[in-house]
This record gives structure tokens, sequence and C-alpha cells, in this order.
């Protein structure tokens, strides 16, 4: 396949509640949509880029200049036949793998369009429907955290994920724990914490967690190979993996029990693909996170979604969980048992709304062969 024609659109949603973590407050999101033509038809994807450089180094506009400057060029050269190609393309810049991300997911649903097949079924994913969780930012106060996982309760969510940060967390989850002391309940640090923690991340033992999500740095294995070894909870990793290298090192140090995988921290389809099947090789349970997307990078989410080792919930909710207005018709919906269904369509399977993306377009160029 050969692609002939790319736009990238920087889009601003505003979120329908801010979103805060250990590393800031977000109240809307700056991404880019990426656009592909090839042979009549069009595909999409998505760089779930943040503004500010907090979650990981990349920026909008990071992911714009390395997009402009070097991946669209060298994807605008030539023929890519299959996905381990493009990721070798992309592989002379280092990391950017939010920028990758978007490219590559274009490719992908054009290739699955081409072939006429849903992108879930190209990928090699055989499951229909998805188990969806959710993840609930920093609150202002106790009371409207618990109101606020009562609230998505009641929608079905089989799985919630608290955001958590030193100052926001034992007692929190004391009182969480108190309230719903069956649930299924996760922690999500964001790095928050370091070795010198160890004694209270050890406390959370007693509270029946499904995992602990990137308690430590950013970039560590080390570290968390040591936490683990002092703690029941299962350590889960974020941020520290960002290529299918560190899943295997993260296996081979034991610096974790479970990996959240995110096509857009890893660099796209492929990489993400390759991970779940490191980790499935080593019976290690993987599932997928989110960056916020948009409907078009939560439509791939799905699509990964539906290979077998994703065996836990994903932090993939309804549109209406993140924005007023999402930019795919139909928008994503969260089921009463808490499931999302795998579109049959080919490609994504979801349409663009054009409209809704030329209202919430901060900028946009087009790059022709
Ligand atoms: O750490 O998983 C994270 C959102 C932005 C940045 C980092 C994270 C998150 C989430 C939200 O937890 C997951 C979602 O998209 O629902
Ligand atoms: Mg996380």
């Amino acid at each position: 396949m050969r692609i002939e024609r790319v736009q990238l659109r920087h889009i601003r949603l505003s979120l329908v509640h801010p979103f805060e973590t250990s590393f800031g407050r977000e109240t809307d999101r700056d991404i880019i949509i990426v656009k592909a033509w090839a042979d009549g038809l069009v595909g999409y994807g998505e760089s779930a880029s943040m503004a500010k450089p907090f979650y990981n180094y990349e920026t909008t506009e990071t992911c714009w200049h390395i997009q402009r400057d070097f991946l669209v060029p060298w994807l605008l050269e030539r023929e890519i036949t299959d996905g381990a190609e493009l990721v070798r393309l992309f592989a002379a810049v280092r990391g950017h793998n939010v920028a990758k991300t978007g490219l590559e997911q274009a490719w992908w649903d054009l290739k699955a369009k081409t072939e006429g097949q849903p992108l879930a079924r190209l990928l090699g994913g055989a499951k229909e429907r998805i188990e969806c969780g959710v993840s609930i930012g920093i609150q202002e106060s106790v009371e409207r955290l618990l109101e606020r996982v009562g609230f998505f309760l009641k929608q079905g969510y089989r799985r919630i994920k608290i955001k958590i940060k030193p100052g926001w967390d034992l007692d929190v989850v004391e009182r969480v724990r108190q309230t719903y002391p069956q649930i299924p309940l996760m922690l999500d640090a964001n790095s928050a914490y370091t070795l010198a923690d160890t004694g209270l991340l050890k406390a959370l033992d007693d509270y029946d967690l499904m995992m602990i999500e990137q308690p430590l740095r950013y970039d560590d294995l080390i570290d968390h190979a040591k936490l683990q070894s002092q703690i029941k909870t299962p350590i889960c990793l974020d941020e520290s993996i960002t290529s299918p290298a560190h899943a295997r090192w993260a296996i081979e140090l034991g610096s974790c029990s479970i990996i959240n995988i995110k096509p857009a921290r890893v660099g796209g389809m492929h990489q993400a693909r390759r991970i779940h099947d490191i980790c499935q090789k080593h019976d290690m349970p993987v599932w997928c996170g989110g960056l916020l997307e948009s409907g078009i990078g939560r439509a791939h989410n799905v699509a990964i979604c539906s290979l077998a080792n994703f065996r836990l919930p994903a932090d993939l909710s309804a549109s209406s969980r993140y924005y007023a207005e999402d930019v795919v018709l139909p928008p994503w919906e969260v089921d009463s048992e808490g499931m999302m269904t795998v579109p049959s369509a080919p490609g994504i399977g979801v349409e663009v709304d054009e409209d809704l993306m030329d209202k919430v377009t901060v900028k946009e160029q087009t790059f022709s062969a």
C-alpha cells in the first residue's frame, strides 16, 4: 500500500470533567488526528498527545514537528506492505512514540479497509466485546470521589481505577473500601512515590487491590523490582514500558506482574501487539490503558483489546465520560454489563464526524507525495 496524501489536524476537545493526576490537572485535550489517503480509501489515526510534557516528554507541538519534518515525508516516499516495515522506517527517530502512533494507526486503518476487514480481526483479535473500566482523577473531596465511584458503578463499569498521590492515598483507599468492600479496585500513582514510601505502599496490601499502577519513577525498572518483592499488591507498569524490549526487561527483572499497554505510548499497533505477545508467552496479563483519546484513538484501543491476552478491564470508557461531543459516529457506548462492542465494519469501524472536526480544529496541514 502506498499512501498518497496525509493530513494532520491539531484539534482541541474540552473534557466534561477536569482530569487530575499526580502530575497535574487537564481541562481540555490537544491531540493530532491523522487522515491518510490510498487507493480511494481514507484511514484515521490519533496522536493522543498532551499539551504539556508531564506524562511523558512529548507535547502536541513536538508531535507536529516530528511528524511534519521527519515521519510524514518518509511515509510518503515509499510503499509499506506490513506493520513491521513501518516500525523499522520510523525507528530512525528515537522515541517520540505518540507522534509515530497517529501515522501508524492511519496506515493500519487503511490496510484493514483495503482488505475489507475489521481492524480487530486484521490484528488477530477474536473477542467481540471488551470489558471496560473507568479511571477516576483526584477529586476535591473524598465524598465527591465516592459519589463518582457510585455513578460509574451504576453505569456498569467493571473496575474502578483511582488516581493517587502523596496526601491522597491510604485514607482515601480506606474510605472507598469501607463504602465498596467488594468492587474490583486498583490505583494509579503516575510515578508519585519512591522506595522511601515502601511502608505506605506495603500498607495498601490490606485493601485487596487488583494492582497498583506505576508507583515509582517513569523510567524505572530496578526499583519497581525491589518494591514488587516487598509488597503483595501486583505492580502494573505504564510509563516505564515504552517498547517490546522494556516489556522483556521488566519480565526478566521482576519489575511488575501486569503491563498496561497503550498503543500511543509504545509507538502504535504493531508494537502494542508485540508487547501483548511477549507477555502472553510469559503468562503475564495485559490490559489496555488510555490517554483520554478521542473516539478515533479509542477505536484503535478497542481493536487491540480484542487480542486474547488483554485479560483485564481496559481504561475504555464511553465517549460521554470524556467529551460532550465525540468526533466519531456513533459515539462509543458501554452497555449495562460494562462491555463495549467491537465494530464489525472494515477498519476502525466508526465514521468520523467531519463537521465537528472542522469546528474543533486549531491547525491543519496537508502533505502530498
Ligand atoms: O496514567 O493511565 C494514565 C490519562 C492521561 C494520562 C495518563 C493516564 C490517564 C488515565 C485515563 O488514567 C485513562 C482513560 O483514557 O480513560
Ligand atoms: Mg497510568
